[in-house]
């Protein structure tokens, strides 16, 4: 008979994950652990089932309809089955609400995170709305309008799904999604008084949210970041329909995340709520945008753990030059390059979760507060760019069989490359480093150091590389142009440093158990390097890019 190769098989996502469970472990105690294995483990049963199914039936995408049979103008958007079943898992689950619960030790966002990365490569980016849903809570809470406070957060963070409701973030316009000062959306006031907008959004994923917070500029305010607003929507009339002065002209036709109905919309008197005085737009949302990032980064953590899992059940499976794939040398060697990036950054993407319960629950002092705000976006932009490398080498791990469509194994690394674009490019986030680094990175090494196990060996070249860091920052301060231009290497040597670090401490706690092989990792990501600032060749990319 001829040769069939079996595919690869997903195991169970939370009983066959070590790095996640050695994470519970080391974070919470055995009865909150008891307390969070139900929704843990239905959310990995989810992901078993919606990985067969994806595999058997055929792709689904959103639909728009625009008019109906009558010519009634309907803008309707049929779902896909995985976003159907999105509203009933997320309350039952605690997708929302479980990051909002009091915890003593500031852990409900590693418990509500724990559950994203278990349920992110299951729900055909459903993620995405409630990160944005989850990002709204924040804005709305820093508003601090009561009123609206006691009007939407019930039902963000409902338990049931009937009375659930997801919010957009309706920022990027045709100007694009990274300079948003610029944008034109203009707020006026209608003869009643209440503010109404006007103008297009040109990228509004989660279109379906019955709410959003869209930036817009009040008519007359001038132009710039200060001159605009931050507004509060809701897209729904009471008997579902769309409200007045809103239209979905067209879904967008994205590479990959592709069941997430991404829209272009139309505003044309659509009524809003300023959340305060319509002005500082981009301060008012920045809440929002450090939760999504972090979202991102739980998500591409989620991705790369998929492929990871993949790839290696294809190694055992595989047999080729006269023997399994994962003991080829060099294919072993190609997995725990590989395994040794992703768990330094599972390290720093759920230590960034962990420190947020913390600074929300008022439980961090002032130098871990001014460390999260800077490991956000390190984070973000770290997770994002890893995340398009491993899925792609994953693929390719699977041979050819990585290229062709119904394997499934595709839709990885489409998915994937929305890490490093979405909230914030890899340099609008590097940029954002300098921005919150105010005084350079001495603050963050210290904070660093102060993490380190004491007497681990492992600690010298990564206080090495901050100072040199360090270093890097004072003599490039002097020159803007040059800061600026070296900020991505500065963001990745900074977010390389932190993720040792973090892998270190759970290298530590592994070690008291007996398991050495967090520490093998460590060893591994170490030897991959740190540093990443820019040599001085990089001062001649005029040069380089000068053309005849
Ligand atoms: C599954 C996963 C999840 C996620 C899915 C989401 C899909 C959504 C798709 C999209 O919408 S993609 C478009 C996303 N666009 C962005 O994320 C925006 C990217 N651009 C930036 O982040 C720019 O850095 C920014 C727009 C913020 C720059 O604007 P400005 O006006 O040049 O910034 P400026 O003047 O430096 O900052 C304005 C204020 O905001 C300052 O405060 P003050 O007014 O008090 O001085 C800043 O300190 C503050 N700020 C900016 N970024 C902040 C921040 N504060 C805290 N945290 C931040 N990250």
């Amino acid at each position: 008979m001829a040769f069939i190769q079996q595919g690869p098989r997903l195991a169970h996502p939370l009983h066959h994950d070590r790095v996640l469970r050695a994470w519970l472990h080391a974070t919470f105690d055995a009865s909150e652990r008891a307390a969070l294995e139900a929704d843990l483990t239905a959310l990995g049963d989810y992901a078993l089932l919606a990985h067969a199914r994806a595999l058997e039936t055929p792709r689904e995408e959103p639909v728009l309809t625009t008019w109906d049979a009558w010519g009634r103008r309907v803008d309707r958007i049929a779902l896909s089955t995985t976003w159907r079943e999105g509203a009933a898992l997320t309350t039952r689950h605690g997708l929302l609400w479980s990051g909002q619960e009091a915890h003593a030790r500031g852990l409900q966002r590693a418990a509500q995170f724990a559950r994203v990365y278990l349920y992110h490569a299951a729900s055909a980016f459903y993620t995405c709305p409630l990160a944005m849903t989850d990002g709204a809570v924040a804005a709305l809470k820093a508003g601090g309008d009561s009123g609206l406070i006691a009007h939407a957060l019930p039902h963000f963070l409902s338990r049931d799904a009937d009375a659930l409701w997801l919010s957009g973030q309706w920022m990027t316009e045709t100007v694009g999604g990274s300079d948003v000062a610029r944008s034109e959306v203009e707020a006026r006031r209608d003869d009643a008084g209440r503010w109404r907008l006007y103008g297009r959004k040109w990228f509004t994923s989660a279109i379906v949210g019955e709410t959003a917070l869209a930036l817009a500029r009040p008519a007359g305010a001038g132009n710039g970041a200060h001159a605009l607003g931050l507004f509060f929507v809701e897209t729904r009339q009471p008997d579902g329909a769309w409200q007045d002065g809103l239209r979905i002209q067209r879904l967008k036709d994205k590479l990959g995340t592709r069941e997430l109905p991404t829209a272009e919309i139309e505003l044309d008197g659509l009524a809003a709520t300023a959340l305060g005085e319509p002005r500082h737009g981009v301060r008012k949302i920045a809440p929002m945008l450090n939760i999504t990032r972090t979202w991102n980064t739980l998500c591409a953590l989620a991705s790369m753990r998929r492929a990871l899992a993949l790839a290696g059940d294809y190694a055992l499976r595989r047999e080729a030059f006269g023997g399994a794939l994962i003991d080829k040398p060099l294919h072993r060697d190609t997995l725990a390059a590989m395994a040794a990036e992703f768990e330094a950054a599972f390290a720093l993407g759920f230590g960034v979760a962990r420190l947020l319960g913390e600074v929300e629950s008022g439980l961090a002092d002032a130098d871990s507060v001014a460390a999260w705000r800077v490991l956000t976006p390190l984070a973000k932009l770290w997770t994002g760019k890893l995340a398009v490398r491993i899925t792609s080498e994953c693929l390719e791990a699977c041979g050819g069989a990585g290229y062709i469509e119904d394997t499934g194994l595709p839709q990885l690394l489409r998915d994937a490359q929305v890490y490093p674009i979405w909230e914030g490019t890899t340099n609008v986030l590097a940029l954002d480093v300098l921005r919150a680094l105010e005084d350079g990175p001495a603050p963050l090494g210290a904070w660093l150091r102060a993490q380190w196990p004491v007497q681990n060996p492992d600690a010298a070249p990564v206080h090495a590389t901050l100072d040199a860091a360090a270093r890097w920052w004072q003599q490039a301060r002097q020159e803007r142009t040059r800061l600026e231009a070296g900020a991505r290497g500065l963001a990745l040597t900074l977010a390389r440093c932190a993720a040792a670090t973090l892998l270190a401490r759970a290298a530590q706690s592994a070690g008291t158990h007996g398991d050495a092989r967090p520490a093998a990792a460590l060893r591994r990501f170490m030897e991959h390097g740190l540093l990443r600032l820019p040599g001085s060749a990089a001062d001649e990319c005029a040069a380089i890019l000068a053309q005849d």
